[in-house]
């Protein structure tokens, strides 16, 4: 059994290449620093993107929400003149009413996200970190902000200054990322390439999270968010720039220094490897592009194999 931490669209992507490779022998614990109530309406992007992912329905344009989405929701209510800037397709709705009703009559976060993978397909067990409410909020230069109105509202536009995850320290881990980590079988630990300030970051945070990743008695590696000096997706680089550091793979690597034990960088980073080894890391050199399945379930079998060669 495998445990990943995984943010949004590329940490969704290798989770669903290792729930190909693992027949499903692996549970996906998912940031949710980014959930936000909206339109009166409990969301839960990362998981949701996670949960869409795994099961094959996504959309391949933006990473986000649903194949074949239709957008009739979107369009009446900006007729009406509500708010637009989040953009909810008709059938992601549906599964934000449902959510938002069970969560408001008792239900855990990881109970619904449970129901909803059943529902769904997914074989694989999608767990949210936390049961308890954190919210990501992003530092600027133009003041402090919830993060989805710094990510999707603003484009990530602001330079970031500092990140705070309120509510981590003081939320417990979900059951099923205790259990994971606790699992006779657990095998190995993977930090999938998410970013690694807004999207792992804050599962670290929570409360004893850190701890157990020092005591793990499982490799851990991490799979470089960075190729080239680029995000694929998302700001990871213009945040380490922002931040003071440099947009680079071995950059990635210390962040997460004591945390893991390896770290798989890009064939075109193939040259930061000694300074990776530097870090007290073993790295892996890999083609980490995940262009379609096929690829996604090569980088899976390959980061399996790396941990294997801890054995
Ligand atoms: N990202 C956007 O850039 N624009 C959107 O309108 C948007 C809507 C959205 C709706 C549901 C959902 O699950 C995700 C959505 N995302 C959208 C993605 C999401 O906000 C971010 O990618 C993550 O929070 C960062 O990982």
């Amino acid at each position: 059994m495998l445990l990943a931490l995984a943010g949004g669209v590329g940490g969704a992507k290798l989770a669903a290449g290792l729930d190909r490779a693992l027949g499903g022998a692996l549970t996906v614990v998912v940031n949710t620093g980014d959930d936000f109530e909206h339109l009166g309406l409990s969301i839960s992007p990362d998981v949701d993107t996670v949960m869409y992912t795994v099961a094959g329905i996504n959309n391949p344009d933006t990473g986000w929400g649903l194949a074949g989405e239709t957008w009739s929701f979107m369009a009446m209510l900006e007729r009406l003149g509500g708010e637009t800037w989040f953009r909810l397709g008709d059938q992601d709705l549906a599964i934000h009413v449902e959510r938002t009703r069970r969560l408001a009559s008792g239900e855990s976060l990881s109970c619904v996200t449970s129901e909803l993978c059943r529902t769904l397909g997914v074989r694989s067990r999608v767990v949210p970190m936390s049961d308890a409410r954190v919210r990501t909020f992003v530092l600027t230069e133009q003041g402090e902000l919830p993060f989805q109105h710094y990510f999707v509202r603003l484009r990530c536009e602001p330079a970031v200054r500092g990140l705070r995850f309120e509510g981590a320290a003081d939320a417990s881990m979900s059951e099923g990322f205790a259990e994971a980590l606790r699992h006779p079988s657990l095998c190995g630990i993977v930090l999938c390439p998410s970013n690694p300030y807004l999207s792992i970051d804050p599962i670290l945070n929570v409360q004893g999270v850190r701890g157990a990743l020092a005591a793990r008695r499982v490799p851990a590696v991490a799979v470089s968010p960075i190729v080239g000096g680029q995000a694929l997706k998302g700001p990871a680089a213009k945040i380490m720039q922002e931040l003071g550091r440099e947009a680079s793979a071995v950059e990635a690597a210390r962040h997460y220094a004591g945390l893991i034990d390896g770290f798989v960088l890009d064939e075109v980073d193939a040259a930061q490897a000694p300074d990776i080894e530097a870090l007290g890391l073993r790295a892996c050199v890999s083609d980490t592009v995940m262009r379609d399945a096929a690829s996604r379930e090569a980088l899976a079998r390959r980061v399996l194999s790396f941990i294997e060669s801890w054995r």
